[in-house]
């Protein structure tokens, strides 16, 4: 069933039912419409109630009907609504929980809405590159006035019901029950008439145009390449500027246009796959998970401080073990300090500063951190040293406690395997700062137990963290794309192009930072460790020397104030070097290279369909569970531009036939051995199939 028919006295009740959050999918929609209908035919009923069953009134239109016929399929969302308004029996709307979207629409097609207390109402549209498509551009600002109503339909952020009175007939008591109130509501105006209708209210706002012009002004500021804010705001004006069936007309029209933007379908594909990360084919959802009621942190430098402070964030308490006292006492001063630049920006609370540090403590000795639920070594990227350390926590830690690991190039069953418990142990890499960066790369071990992995994922959404489960190899998925990402990046300026041209290229694709930024910022010798350990175990596979030569120049990046670029204090604009560029002509020449003008498009194709072709094999070998995972590690890790939704969605847009002749072009160009086309992209291009299904 997704929607029931209950009839309570004179009120008949029409409940959604489609869970998780009642999306108003074609069966609801037509099940809804019925229960209507039938009311209507009843004598008996004076009056009808719409509410939600479970926990949501509605989260609004069923996102995954778009772009499928059953979205527009008869009876539409705009018929649904239609058949409430044009009701000849008073229809109520109850809500509670959430009601979002074609949720808050359908209720203001109702003639009266009751609301409990604490419900989360928006129209967060806009966040999936849409605008409310079924009235909520005309109606609610003849509710709510011009101004709250952009805002909201602009921001899509919820608001409580509370702070909306002008939305609601009644907001009820917390403590109240919400079918009995609002049966007893429809009720008491059973007779009332005429019918109260929004679209009959007209929107007063003297000199409109001013406001909205400043509005369009500040919109297409703050837009960047997503076309939905301004939408927004066109079909919002509409509700001042036109009548109201014209402006549905208006608003229609704009919303049919945004649902085939790609922005959108990157965004909704986002929303997606952020859920289905948490996932595991072969974990149950009813996996039983591990109380985690405290955390020990191996480690109190840049990485061990920000991953203790994102339990601190929780309400977790941590326990930080160094092995020195002034290390200890500078990890806990840089995460006060931390917490101290988050109070100056307004953005935390005296007292919340206080609860968190509150939670934390520190000890030298291994001896007192048995009894944590779960401890994460953020120690030096050695295996010697992780080794000492499990060896270790294996004698220390009470049976059950998960041993994670933030390695984020070691072997997670070699560090099992200092173990007796290689089930308990997995792998946490937090991205840094880690207090900051979203993503979690939960890297599953040949014998972490489901349990562990179920509860490591749990854990994930606790700290706030988009958590994204990778296989053990070098790298795990997101490193190990970057670094063909890195090798192509290192290519390009041996055969031309100079690291100003690749970064603005990569910039203007959308990349938060290019690869010669991104590399000062991290640090040019964290790199140059890990080739200099492929020459050794991977000497077939070629490096531009470029980067070598860089750090040999002991140009390590912003913290050596020189890197690709030079820096001055405080200020992070990145200013070119001739001495770089020199020694980049130069090693062209020592090469042999005639250098080339590069075109933006290659270097752009190049660095991207190095990121695709490389997770084409992550996919392939079953290190990353799904295309949208990886999409999600790039859009949550590595700054990859939301609106083009990943790389692996990237090349679906692109078509998987093209991105496989660029990377066959490549591969007869200069080191077109780094171009093996992925079997799975060979595959997929020659079925016109895409990564993403
Ligand atoms: N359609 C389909 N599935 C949805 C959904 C929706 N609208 N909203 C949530 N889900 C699924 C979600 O994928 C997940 O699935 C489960 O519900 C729980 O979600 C014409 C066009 C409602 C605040 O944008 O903001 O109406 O992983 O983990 O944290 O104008 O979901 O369990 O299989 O997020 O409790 C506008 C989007 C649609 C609201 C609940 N509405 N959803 O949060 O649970 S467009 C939205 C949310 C529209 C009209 C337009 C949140 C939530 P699974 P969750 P949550």
């Amino acid at each position: 069933m997704t929607a029931e028919y209950q009839v309570h006295g004179s009120v008949a009740v029409v409940t959604l039912n489609n869970p998780p959050v009642n999306g108003m999918g074609l069966e609801t929609r037509t099940a809804a419409v019925a229960g209507i209908q039938r009311a209507l035919a009843d004598d008996a009923v004076k009056a009808i109630v719409i509410t939600g069953a479970g926990k949501a009134f509605s989260g609004g239109a069923d996102i995954k009907e778009f772009n499928t016929p059953k979205a527009l399929a008869e009876p539409s969302l705009h018929t649904f609504i239609a058949t409430a308004e044009s009701s000849t029996k008073p229809v109520v709307a109850a809500i509670h929980t959430v009601c979002m979207g074609g949720g808050l629409e359908l209720s203001l097609g109702c003639h009266y809405r009751v609301a409990m207390p604490g419900a989360q109402i928006a129209l967060p549209e806009v966040k999936l590159g849409l605008l409310p498509g079924a009235g909520g551009t005309q109606r609610l600002p003849r509710v709510l006035g011009l101004e709250p109503a952009l805002n909201m339909i602009v921001s899509g952020n919820p608001v409580a019901s509370e702070k909306l009175p002008a939305l609601f007939d009644e907001i009820f008591p917390a403590d109240a029950d919400l079918l009995t109130s609002a049966v007893a509501f429809a009720e008491k105006i059973a007779d009332a008439r005429p019918l109260p209708k929004v679209r009959d209210r007209k929107v007063d706002y003297p000199n409109h145009e001013a406001f909205l012009q400043f509005s369009r002004n500040t919109v297409k500021a703050m837009a960047g390449p997503f076309p939905a804010p301004l939408e927004c705001v066109e079909t919002v004006a509409a509700s001042v500027t036109m009548k109201f069936d014209d402006g549905m007309k208006f608003e229609r029209e704009r919303f049919l246009h945004l649902i085939q933007t790609t922005e959108s379908k990157a965004l909704r594909h986002a929303f997606f796959a952020e859920r289905v990360a948490s996932k595991v084919p072969d974990v149950p959802a009813d996996t039983p998970v591990r109380t985690i009621k405290s955390a020990a942190i191996i480690g109190a430098g840049t990485m061990g401080g920000g991953i203790a402070m994102n339990f601190l964030n929780a309400g977790i308490p941590v326990k930080l073990l160094e092995t020195r006292q002034e290390a200890l006492d500078k990890g806990i001063a840089t995460i006060r300090k931390n917490y101290e630049n988050t109070l100056k920006k307004g953005k935390l609370t005296q007292e919340k500063l206080d609860q968190r540090m509150g939670l934390l403590s520190s000890t030298l000795s291994y001896d007192d951190i048995g009894q944590a639920d779960i401890v994460v070594e953020a120690v030096f990227e050695e295996l010697g040293v992780k080794e000492a350390v499990f060896r270790k926590l294996d004698e220390v830690m009470k049976p059950g406690a998960i041993l994670a690991t933030n390695t984020s190039t070691l072997d997670v069953d070699k560090i099992a395997a200092f173990t007796k418990r290689p089930q308990d142990v997995i792998g946490t890499h937090f991205f840094s700062p880690a207090n900051v960066m979203k993503l979690l790369e939960i890297v599953r071990g040949k014998q972490t137990a489901k349990e562990v992995l179920a509860t490591a994922l749990a854990l994930s959404k606790k700290l706030k963290k988009t958590g994204v489960v990778s296989g053990v190899c070098d790298g795990f998925i997101g490193n190990r794309m970057i670094e063909q990402y890195s090798r192509q990046a290192g290519f390009l300026l041996e055969e031309g192009a100079l690291p100003e041209q690749v970064d603005k290229a990569a910039e203007k694709f959308g990349f938060a930072m290019g690869p010669f930024r991104m590399g000062d910022l991290a640090g040019n010798d964290i790199g140059w460790a890990i080739r200099k350990r492929r020459y050794v175990e991977k000497p077939d596979i070629s490096y531009s020397k470029t980067a070598d030569l860089l750090c040999e120049m002991g140009r390590y990046g912003q913290k050596t104030g020189a890197g690709w670029y030079d820096y001055k204090a405080g200020d992070r604009k990145a200013y070119p070097n001739q001495d770089v560029n020199a020694m980049i002509v130069k090693h062209s020449a020592d090469l042999g290279i005639t250098r080339r003008k590069i075109s933006d498009e290659e270097i752009v194709e190049r660095l991207v369909y190095a990121l695709v072709n490389e997770g084409a094999l992550i996919l392939e070998e079953g290190i990353a569970l799904r295309a949208s995972d990886i999409d999600m590690v790039y859009l949550t890790g590595y700054g990859f531009p939301l609106y083009r939704g990943g790389p692996m969605f990237y090349a679906d847009t692109v078509g998987l036939p093209n991105v496989l002749a660029a990377i066959n072009k490549y591969a007869r160009g200069h080191q077109g051995g780094a171009w093996k086309p992925a079997p799975l992209l060979q595959r997929l291009a020659a079925e016109g199939k895409t990564f993403n299904g």
